[in-house]
Order: structure tokens, then sequence, then C-alpha cells
């Protein structure tokens, strides 16, 4: 159930910024990272997720992300998905922030899509940077090689110690500093620098909304944390958009 200043706030939104984390792709069937049946409940972050790991166990790492690849290639995109189409086609100036590197988003039919953390369905050489988007994880044994000069092909992800792809960071800033109001959804909203987005909104005096299965930092500071499922409440900001049509605050 919507609250009446949530209401209001939508109806009277001009820029509206969204952050999605894993939580979000749950209900599509891809595991989350943290959660009970996260990933990292069988495989450890530093051991798979950082440059260091996949040098010196590239074989085990492709395995990982094999794995995620094949997920994904068998899910499609849920209602939480759907309903952030809808929304960007009836908020002015929408930008859509994820951490997800599963390309659900843009499956779904999104358009301006900030991905921080990059996409796992794009690789490149280690050695000379040449993009390999043809890599059929069906047939995978060990870490693929480049065809142009052999070099290592690894996922194009932003692994822990990682930069951000700035300009990407930089839009996500700007979107953060000037929108009316934040959605932080589905994140555990403790991987930094996307963590501090909501925060950015906060400062620039956004209303912030946490959509969430469970309490993360964020509740502390959020105007509004709602419990549930983003398949379940992001439908109901379309709904409650088409109901009090935009203008009146
Ligand atoms: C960097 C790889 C530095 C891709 C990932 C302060 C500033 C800067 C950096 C740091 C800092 N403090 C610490 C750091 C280091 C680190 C960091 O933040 N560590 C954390 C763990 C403390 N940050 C970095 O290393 C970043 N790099 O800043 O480099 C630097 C600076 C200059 C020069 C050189 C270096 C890089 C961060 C990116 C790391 N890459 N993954 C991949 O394989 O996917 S992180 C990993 O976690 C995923 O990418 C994911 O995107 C990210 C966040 O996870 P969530 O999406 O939140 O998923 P999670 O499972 O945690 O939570 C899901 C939530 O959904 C839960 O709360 C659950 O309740 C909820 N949920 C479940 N179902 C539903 C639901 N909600 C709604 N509906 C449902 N149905
Ligand atoms: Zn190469």
């Amino acid at each position: 159930m919507l609250s009446e200043s949530l209401i209001a706030k939508l109806r009277g939104a001009e820029s509206v910024c969204v952050l999605t984390g894993a939580g979000i792709s749950a209900e599509s069937g891809v595991p989350t990272f943290r959660g009970e049946d996260g990933l990292w409940k069988k495989f450890k972050p530093e051991e798979l997720a950082n440059f260091d790991a996949f040098i010196s166990n590239p074989d085990l790492v492709w395995e990982w992300y094999a794995y995620r690849r094949r997920i994904i290639q068998e899910v499609k995109p849920n209602p939480g998905h759907h309903a952030l189409v809808e929304l960007e086609k009836r908020i002015p100036d929408f930008t859509l922030v994820t951490q997800n590197v599963d390309n659900l988003h843009r499956r779904a039919g999104s358009n301006h899509i900030l991905e921080l953390h990059g996409n796992i369905e794009r690789s490149y050489c280690i050695d000379c940077r040449t993009f390999d988007s043809d890599i059929d994880v069906k047939e995978l044994k060990g870490v693929p090689r480049c065809k142009k000069c052999g070099g290592l092909i690894r996922p194009d992800v932003v692994w822990f110690g990682e930069i951000l792809p700035l300009a990407v960071l930089s839009e996500a800033v700007s979107a953060a500093s000037r929108c009316d109001i934040f959605f932080s959804v589905g994140t555990s909203a403790i991987v930094y620098p996307a963590a501090s987005l909501p925060y950015t909104a906060l400062e620039h005096g956004a209303y912030v909304v946490q959509i969430n299965r469970e309490h993360t930092d964020l509740s502390l500071s959020a105007h509004e944390t709602m419990l549930g499922k983003a398949g379940d409440i992001l439908p109901q900001l379309v709904e409650a958009l088409d109901k009090h049509p935009r203008g009146g605050v």
C-alpha cells in the first residue's frame, strides 16, 4: 500500500532516479549475492569477484561466470523490471542505475540504463582489450583465449577493488543529485560507491524510498522503507500514477 505522501510526490515528480540491485532479479530466478540462497553462500567474493582471483585461477572464475550466464539465458524479466519500463514512460526525467550485470533491465525494454558494474554478457581480452561477445558458455571448458593475441578473456564486470566506469558513475551521481524521488530497490546497500547514491539524493533534498525484502543500513536514513517484493510494489507505483494523473501536488 503506497503512502499518501509518496503518491503526492509521484504526481508532482519531474525527475526520478532508481538504483536496483540483485533483489529485483530474484523473482526472475537469478540468485542474489547475500540472501539466504545467495551466491556468496557457496562462493566467497574475494575468491571470485576480483582480478587477483582471476589471474590465479581463471578457470574457476570462468566456471562461476559461465554458471551465472547460463542461469541468465534461461530466465526472463519479471513484473518489477517491467514496472520500471512503464515508469520511464511516465516520468519526464527518469534514470535507471543498476548494480546488476544480468542485462534483464535492457531485455525488459528500459532505455536509459546506467550499468555501474558492467554486463556479464560482454567479455574482453586483458592484453589487447578486444571485446568478444560470442563466447558459448554451454561448451566452455576453462578460461577462453583471445582469438587475436591468445590473451586471457575476462567478463566485462567491475570486480572488487576495480574502479567503476567513471562516465557512468558521474552520470549516476548527477541523476541522484537532481531527482525529486530516489528509489533504492532490491539492494543490501553495502557495496560502494553505488551505495552512496541514495545519500547523495538525500543531501540534495530528494524523497528517498527503499523497496527491499529486509531492512538495510539505508533504513535509518530513507524517508520510507517498503518491506516487500519489488515485483509486487513497483507495479503499484505505475497504478498510482495512472489513477492520480501527474500534475497537481
Ligand atoms: C571500488 C562484480 C576502489 C560483478 C561486484 C568506499 C568507497 C569505495 C569503495 C569501497 C568503499 N568501502 C569499501 C569499498 C570496497 C568495495 C566495497 O564496497 N565492498 C563492500 C563489500 C564493503 N567496493 C569496491 O571494491 C568497488 N570498487 O570502489 O574500487 C578504487 C577506487 C579508486 C581506484 C581503484 C579502486 C567495486 C564494487 C563492485 C564490485 N563488484 N560484483 C558481479 O560479479 O556481479 S559487487 C556485487 O554486490 C554485485 O555486483 C552486486 O551488484 C553488488 C551489490 O549486491 P546487491 O545487488 O545489493 O545484492 P545483495 O544480494 O547484496 O542484496 C540483495 C537485496 O535484495 C537483499 O537485501 C534482499 O533482501 C533483497 N531482495 C531479495 N529478493 C528481493 C529483494 N528485494 C526486493 N524484492 C525481492 N524479490
Ligand atoms: Zn587479445
